[in-house]
């Protein structure tokens, strides 16, 4: 099954949107494996953000993602990394579409409130960066009993 790594920044922690955003992927219909509120730790961060380290933003990037905490979560579901930029928005936030996240709740590309996978491959790495196996749900051997 397809997951992806979503990030809620130290901005939307900040400003009370966790349960908002959290919310927005439950409604989909995307199921939570992973979930944990975290402050990055500078080298974390630093190999998060490993792509963009010549670009003249990567420092203050840094800076911001290790300035307080942050809710780092895995998602699951059938087409999730495609469908989780489509429900995040745009980078630049200013010509992100209306109702989506960034969309809704921000204006500034350097506090863009959320981080979401680019592509599969982007996914398995940053979410082996930040979970181990054992803070995944399996949900598969659960079965959702609690819903029955
Ligand atoms: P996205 O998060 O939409 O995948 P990326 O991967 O191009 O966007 O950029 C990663 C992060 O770097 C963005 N979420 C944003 O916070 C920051 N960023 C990107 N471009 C800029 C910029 N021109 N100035 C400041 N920060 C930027």
């Amino acid at each position: 099954m397809e997951r992806t790594f979503i990030a809620i920044k130290p901005d939307g922690v900040q400003r009370g949107l966790v349960g908002e955003i959290i919310g927005r992927f439950e409604a989909k219909g995307f199921t939570l494996v992973g979930l944990k509120l975290i402050i990055a730790s500078q080298e974390l961060a630093e190999r998060h953000y490993d792509i963009h380290k010549e670009r003249p933003f990567f420092k203050d990037l840094v800076s911001f993602i290790t300035s307080g905490p942050l809710v780092a979560m895995v998602w699951e579901g059938d087409g999730v990394v495609a469908s989780a930029r489509r429900i995040i928005g745009a980078t630049n936030p200013l010509t992100a579409e209306p109702g989506t996240i960034r969309g809704d709740f921000a204006v500034s590309i350097g506090r863009n409130i959320i981080h979401g996978s680019d592509a599969i491959e982007t996914a398995q790495r940053e979410i082996s960066l930040w979970f181990t196996d054992a803070e995944l749900a399996n949900w598969e051997s659960t079965m959702k009993p609690w819903l029955v």
